[in-house]
Formats: structure tokens, C-alpha cells, sequence
């Protein structure tokens, strides 16, 4: 595609964030022309240094970007001062995230949450906006006046509100289909982690279908539910939106109807790409775990399944794991692969012990070992 809009990316040094970003600023449609790194990208007046910020503004001009893009959540006095400073746009990590939701978004619900969570940004900035105008260091807000910059920041929050009353319906009729399903008697378990994790892959191989997956990130943007056999009964399982790490609380906030799932949830597969280095996943986990937190969801219904065992040695998969689990000898874990099915029918016998504990007495005390063929 030629329509690409160039931009430079700021971000930190590692390998992992690079990546991370880079994939986050292609899915949006920006192709990245240069990399700036950094280890510090959240100080000072342009987030970044300022002689870091001369170095960008050159680039930008010399190259003729269109538009930076920053791997953080900036102030919107950051971003104000480095859009000043290199007159072109700024997007940060909030805003890339935001983006890439609003193109996702395929359900009704879905694109009242990504609606609210922008309108949250904008909140944010036109607050900053007015209490700028009223110091007098930005008199032309969009053409406006300090009354003007009041109005529209009352605005919004009236157009938040309406959102908010919509939502909540939305989320009314989630909790009808809920008691409905506990009045069936199912118990249910979620599929969550941090996104491209290969929650959807698993999702596919325990139920036999086929949704969408994909290298890119935040492939799915809204839960699905299925039945699933285990042995003589049977579970709803449902597979989630992704986590992604220096995600807003509000963000979080405004998604919490899709992943209230989880929090209804009588156990919660926490699937985590075990191909990657012990660092990175433990920044990962981090990540899950505050959200699965802030979704106010016990960690004693957590199996954390490592997936994606089929890319590495199988004895580093079981170290990765060991490690894992030192941190906290009461994690419940499992490495799998959701592409060749190694471990899949031990995850359906754990699944099974774990929701049917009254049922499932004999031990299963060789869950873990490699006891089926890895590339089968
Ligand atoms: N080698 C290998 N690749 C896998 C495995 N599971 C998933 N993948 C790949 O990882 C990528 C992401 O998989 P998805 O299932 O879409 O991941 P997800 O967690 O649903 O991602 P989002 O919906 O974007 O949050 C895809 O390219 C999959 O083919 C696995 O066990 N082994
Ligand atoms: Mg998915």
C-alpha cells in the first residue's frame, strides 16, 4: 500500500518494545521510517530530552514525516509542547491502541466502549486545552475562546454520559444471557492474556472452530462464547479481547463489559507465549495480571497455560515453567501448544478437575509431562 502514512517512532531500546510498537503503528496503517530509542520517554517537557526532541524535529524534516509516534501514554502538556516544537501531529501509544479498537470494532457494544474510551482522551486534552487557554499560552483552541473551550468540554462529558446510560444497557442485556446460562447450569471459562498470545488458536482447537487469528495484534476485539465437551459434560468457554501492557485505567474501564466475562468466569485461562524470553514474559504476565486484578477477579481461579511450547525446546518450556511457578508455588500451570496440540487434551483434564473438583478425584498427576508427541 502506498497510502501509508510515514512516521518516526519513539520508544525504549528493547527488542521486545520495538516489535511491540512497531506492529501496534503498521495494524493502524503508519509505515515506521526511522526508530528513535530512549530509556526514558515519560520526563521532562517533550517526553523525551530535549536535545532528543531537535534530533526528531530534524527528521521529521529532512525525511518529510507525516506524523510521530510515541510509545507512551503522554501528558497532553508533552504532547502539546513536542507537536509545538516539530509542527507535525503526535500519536501516542493511547491513541495508536485507540485506533486500532476503532477499526476492530465489529459489535454495537464494542463501538460504544472505543467511542467512550476516545471521547475520555479528548476529555483529558480539552481540560488541559481550556487550563491552558485561561494562562493565556494558548489563545486559539480550534479558533476558540476560553467560553468556546468551556462549552466544548462540557460537551463532551454530556456526549460521555449519554454513552455511559448505553453501555450500561448493553451491559444488562450481557447479565440477562448470564443468569440464563447459570439457570442451564454451565459453568464457564475464559480464555485471556496478553494479545497474540494465541488465545483464539486455543479458543479453535478446544471447540472446533475456526475464528479469526493472526500475527498482528488485537485480532479479536469482542468475547465468544461456545460449548465445549469435557469427557460426559460440558462448559462455556469464551475467548477475550487481549491485554496489551501501559493500557489506561480508563481504557480498561471502558472495556470492562466485554471482560466482564472474566469476572464471571469459574476459571480463567491465562494464556501466555512461552517462545518468548523469561523477561518478556514476565512483563506480559505483569500486565495481565494488574488488569485481571483491576477486573477484581481472584487469582485462585487462574490456570496459567504456556502456549506456543512447540516453538522451543520442550526441557525449556518445563524451566520456563518451573521459573514461573517459583514465584508463586501455587500457580496452576500447563505448557501447551494450540497449534499442534501438544498438552491440549491434559489442559481438558485439568479444565475438567479444576470446574468439576467433585467429579474428578483420581489424580492427574502426570499432567505436564511430555507424554504426547509435541509436533502430532
Ligand atoms: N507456533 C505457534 N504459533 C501459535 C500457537 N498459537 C498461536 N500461534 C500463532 O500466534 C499468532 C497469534 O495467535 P492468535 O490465536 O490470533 O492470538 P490471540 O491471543 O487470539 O491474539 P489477539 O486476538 O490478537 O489478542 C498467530 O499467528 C497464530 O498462528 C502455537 O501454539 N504455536
Ligand atoms: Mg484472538
Amino acid at each position: 500500500m502506498s497510502n501509508l502514512r510515514r512516521a518516526v517512532l519513539i520508544t525504549y531500546p528493547s527488542e521486545e518494545a520495538i516489535k511491540e510498537a512497531t506492529s501496534l503503528a503498521n495494524t493502524v496503517g503508519y509505515s515506521v521510517e526511522r526508530i528513535v530509542k530512549q530509556r526514558h520517554i515519560t520526563r521532562s517537557k517533550y517526553g523525551i530530552g530535549r536535545g532528543k526532541a531537535e534530533e526528531v524535529k530534524e527528521l521529521v524534516k529532512q525525511l518529510k514525516l507525516e506524523v510521530i509516534i510515541f510509545d507512551e501514554v503522554l501528558k497532553p502538556t508533552q504532547q502539546y509542547h513536542l507537536a509545538s516544537l516539530c509542527q507535525i501531529e503526535i500519536v501516542d501509544r493511547e491513541r495508536l491502541i485507540l485506533e486500532i479498537f476503532e477499526r476492530r470494532a465489529s459489535t454495537a457494544e464494542s463501538r460504544i466502549q472505543i467511542k467512550l474510551a476516545q471521547l475520555r482522551y479528548d476529555m483529558v486534552r480539552a481540560r488541559e486545552k481550556v487550563r491552558l487557554a485561561k494562562m493565556g499560552e494558548q489563545p486559539g483552541f480550534f479558533g476558540m475562546g476560553k467560553y468556546d473551550a468551556d462549552i466544548y468540554y462540557l460537551d463532551i462529558n454530556k456526549r460521555a454520559a449519554v454513552l455511559k446510560k448505553k453501555l450500561e444497557r448493553e451491559e444488562k442485556r450481557r447479565d440477562l444471557h448470564r443468569v440464563q446460562r447459570l439457570k442451564a447450569g454451565l459453568s464457564t471459562v475464559s480464555i485471556a492474556g496478553y494479545t497474540s498470545a494465541g488465545k483464539t488458536t486455543l479458543f479453535n482447537i478446544l471447540t472446533g472452530e475456526s475464528k479469526n487469528t493472526g500475527q498482528g495484534l488485537f485480532t479479536t476485539l469482542s468475547t465468544f462464547t461456545r460449548a465445549m465437551k469435557l469427557n460426559t459434560r460440558k462448559v462455556l468457554i469464551s475467548d477475550t479481547v487481549g491485554f496489551i501492557s501501559k493500557l489506561p485505567a480508563y481504557m480498561i474501564d471502558a472495556f470492562k463489559s466485554t471482560l466482564h466475562e472474566l469476572t464471571h468466569s469459574d476459571l480463567i485461562l491465562l494464556v501466555l507465549d512461552i517462545s518468548q524470553s523469561i523477561e518478556e514474559m514476565g512483563r506480559k504476565l505483569d500486565s495481565s495480571i494488574h488488569i485481571i486484578n483491576e477486573l477484581g477477579v481472584p487469582m485462585t481461579k487462574i490456570l496459567y497455560v504456556l502456549n506456543k511450547a512447540d516453538l522451543i525446546d520442550i526441557d525449556d518450556a518445563f524451566d520456563k515453567s518451573a521459573y514461573l511457578s517459583i514465584l508463586d508455588s501455587k500457580k496452576r500451570i500447563l505448557p501447551v501448544s494450540a497449534k499442534t496440540g501438544f498438552n491440549v487434551t491434559q489442559l481438558k483434564n485439568l479444565i475438567s478437575l479444576l470446574v468439576f473438583p467433585e467429579e474428578e478425584k483420581e489424580d492427574l498427576m502426570s499432567l505436564g509431562e511430555p507424554n504426547e508427541s509435541i509436533s502430532s
